[in-house]
């Protein structure tokens, strides 16, 4: 009498994938940000996720609900609002699990936000002259700075004769990350890279410019047009000409975000990220006699020590000295400017 059982939950609850709790995971929704909201504010001004960015709006997507409003100050793709129909304005982030920023080129160096609420970055690079293991560590770093997850994806195995080269030097900067090597055309990248796109995750395609990135979004999608389908429903226009970051809803109900190319990506407040992306040289400085030490020519350097006697890689050692000044130096700069924002806005 299972069936009848009015007791029965499984029974008497939608399956997840239908209905309202269906439309929410898809989207990303979890606990994490239902624990932020009462049942009351959540029937008042449902959750919607922020699915793009255009310059002066913003497009939405909620349950049983997808449109363009107004855009915000301070938000990015990614993120989750509760959204107040009578005065958007009014909307409320919901504090993000995760977020990845970079100082922006050019003089103005305003920290830029790239993604909310991500749980894996693919970090995509290609088994040729794109790769620069330097340049992966910038990501790998921002990416643990940011609470996410990253994973290496290497494109472009069909055309390289040396890809096992390329992937262990990737896996060189730590035995932690995962190193996917694929061509990103091929059937086959949609198994590699399934482990984290499960129903409910976000994942996001970082990297430059060609390396795979779009390929790769469209493979999971199944097919373009589904990859681009919810933009065709309410922005028409814009549908083949996606220059912004998107996130697409897949049939799998996962969540994947194609970016486009950044040239540079300057670190900035990501200490922690580089901490953790260098733990061994970071727990190696710890035993120099100074803690300001330079790592030159003071007394008493364990890292010089370290370099005597072979155990470090000299040009990693440079990468990551590299690293931490260009962060110290942006933080500084952003928080100067920060203070003479917040001075100038004084009454
Ligand atoms: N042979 C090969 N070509 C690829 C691979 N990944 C991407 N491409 C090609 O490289 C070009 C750029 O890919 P795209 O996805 O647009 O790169 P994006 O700029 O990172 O989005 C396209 O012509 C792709 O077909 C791969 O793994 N192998
Ligand atoms: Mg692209
Ligand atoms: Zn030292």
């Amino acid at each position: 009498m299972l069936r009848d059982d009015p007791q029965n939950k499984s029974q008497a609850t939608p399956p997840a994938h239908s209905g309202a709790a269906g439309q929410l995971r898809a989207l990303g929704w979890s606990e994490y940000f239902a624990d932020q909201a009462t049942s009351a504010s959540l029937s008042q001004t449902p959750p919607v996720r922020i699915i793009q960015v255009h310059r002066n709006t913003l497009h939405i997507q909620g349950v049983d609900l997808d449109m363009i409003i107004q855009g915000l100050q301070g938000v990015t793709v990614g993120d989750w609002l509760l959204f107040d129909a009578d005065a958007p304005r009014n909307s409320q982030l919901l504090s993000r699990k995760s977020l990845i920023k970079r100082r922006a080129p050019g003089h103005d160096r305003k920290e830029q936000l790239i993604a909310a609420n991500l749980d894996t970055a693919f970090i995509v690079t290609s088994c040729n002259n794109d790769f620069s293991l330097a340049r992966l560590e910038r990501y790998v770093a921002m990416a643990h700075e940011a609470g996410v997850t990253p994973v290496i994806v290497l494109s472009k195995i069909d055309l390289a004769t040396k890809a096992r080269a390329f992937a262990e030097q990737a896996q060189s900067i730590s035995p932690q990350i995962s190193v996917v090597c694929l061509d990103a055309r091929s059937p086959e990248a949609i198994s590699l890279l399934s482990p984290w796109c499960q129903a409910g995750q976000t994942v996001a395609f970082l990297g430059s410019s060609g390396v795979g990135k779009s390929t790769l979004t469209n493979s999971l999608a199944g097919n373009e047009a589904i990859a681009t389908q919810d933009v065709r429903a309410s922005d028409h226009k814009g549908r083949h000409t996606t220059t912004g970051r998107q996130l697409h809803i897949l049939p799998s109900r996962c969540a994947v975000l194609d970016t486009p190319g950044m040239r540079e990506i300057q670190l900035t407040d990501v200490s922690i990220g580089l901490e953790e992306t260098f733990a061994d040289l970071h727990a190696l400085q710890q035993n120099c006699r100074f803690n300001d030490c330079a790592h030159n020519t003071e007394p008493g350097c364990a890292v010089q020590a370290a370099i005597a006697s072979g155990a470090i890689d000299v040009p990693r050692l440079q990468r990551w000295l590299k690293l931490v000044a260009e962060d110290a130096e942006n933080t500084k700069f952003l928080a100067n400017r920060k203070l003479r924002d917040r001075a100038k806005n004084k009454p």
